[in-house]
């Protein structure tokens, strides 16, 4: 069967210019993308997606190319989405290898595309998610999608990642504190890059220490220090990415259910988030309640939005699209440990947000008690 001229078996079976082909159909929403997309759909869920972001000119990109070095020198094949790079992510640092490995011609196992945030006539998360399921179809072991984290589309792309990486310059410093409810919520590993300058190793002991950043259920958030420039430390994220995978799963953007290890839950209907109450407590299990009671500015879920939490960890729901469900979980924890209600407050402005390069401004306001 073809689609749009694009067979889908050729892309299947590796071909560069079927996969080419295929990018741009899906990226510009031509006829034929969706049945396209249709027809590659069974043959996803087998990428390990990261998701790489953090405020610009952290490095993201430079740190991707010696990603895909040190994957390549693992034997892993890498796909990079990379939406609206300001500076590219160069094949070069792979170069080398490959004329000491005497190969000729472009490196099989790396495809690199990088897309525009603007135009995009079914939203800018619909497209990436189609290029992703692309890339993960096609047989990438691996793919990486770098955004800037400074808007709501990139926390929507950000929840097509199983892992999310989140790279801080040094000299975070005091800020982490007031910027702790933002993006850094979402990482799954937190990379200190630039590691070669000064303030590197203050930045990484502030994440280290900064209360509520790490511990999630099932997974403790690593803090790694890397010189993207120099390929140092780049081993040990490769080792962190792949121990997050086995952690939490792959293909957590098919199953659309939260899981262990996980940075974020999947919004829930009451009629379901009830129904797991119901049921953690026929277990026998502690459950608390979080509902958001007050928002400002571009806070991602609503008032009246509930998170539901299990003794275990294991929770259903969401109260912030991602970004500060780490925290709610470990504080619903201590509620349901020493009965006590609290009213959390997180967030910043948007314009700090921006500042910063974090994934979304807002504030946000939770109840957290127990039930029952
Ligand atoms: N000293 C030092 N500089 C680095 C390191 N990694 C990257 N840089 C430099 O930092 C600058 C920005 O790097 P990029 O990789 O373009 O950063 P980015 O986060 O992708 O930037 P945007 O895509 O614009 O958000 C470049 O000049 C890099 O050479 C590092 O480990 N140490
Ligand atoms: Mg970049």
């Amino acid at each position: 069967m073809k689609t749009g001229d694009i067979d889908p078996a050729a892309v299947l079976d590796g071909s560069r210019i079927a996969l080419a082909r295929a990018l741009t159909l899906l990226e510009n929403d031509r006829p034929g993308a969706d049945e396209l997309h249709a027809a590659l759909a069974a043959r996803r869920g087998r990428a390990h997606v990261i998701g790489i972001t953090g405020a610009p000119g952290a490095g993201k990109s430079t740190l991707i190319s010696a990603l895909l070095r040190e994957l390549r020198a693992r034997a892993r094949s890498v796909a990079v989405l990379a939406v609206d790079p300001s500076s590219p992510i160069s094949g070069g640092a792979l170069l080398g290898d490959r004329v000491r490995m005497g190969e000729a011609g472009e490196d099989e196992g790396v495809f690199i595309r990088s897309v525009s945030a603007r135009g995009h006539l079914g939203g800018l998360s619909r497209t990436a998610g189609r290029i992703v399921d692309l890339f993960d179809a096609a047989g990438f072991g691996v793919v990486i999608v770098e955004t800037v984290g400074t808007g709501q589309s990139e926390v929507e792309i950000s929840r097509l990642a199983d892992t999310k990486v989140v790279v801080c310059p040094p000299g975070l410093g005091d800020e982490v504190q007031a910027i702790k409810a933002g993006i850094l919520e979402i990482a799954d590993v937190l990379v200190v890059n630039k590691a070669d300058l000064p303030l590197a190793a203050r930045t990484a002991r502030d994440l280290e220490t900064a209360p509520g950043l790490r511990h999630r259920p099932g997974w403790t958030v690593p803090v790694l220090s890397t010189v993207a420039i120099e390929g140092k430390g780049i081993a040990a994220l490769v080792d962190a990415l792949d121990r997050h995978a086995q952690a939490g799963g792959i293909g957590r953007r098919l199953r659309g259910a939260p899981s262990a290890g996980g940075g974020g839950g999947a919004p829930a209907t009451d009629d379901e988030l009830f129904e797991h109450l119901q049921r953690w407590r026929s277990a026998g299990k502690g459950v608390a309640l979080a509902t958001v009671v007050r928002t400002w500015g571009s806070s991602p879920r609503a008032e009246g939005s509930h998170l539901a939490v299990e003794e275990g960890g294991g929770f259903v729901g969401s109260v912030s699209g991602g970004c500060v469900e780490g925290a709610v979980i470990a504080e619903a924890l201590e509620v349901i440990a020493h009965g006590t209600p609290k009213l959390l407050e997180f967030g910043v402005s948007d314009q700090q947000a921006w500042d910063v390069g974090l994934a979304c401004g807002g504030k946000v306001q939770v109840y957290v008690e127990r039930i029952g």
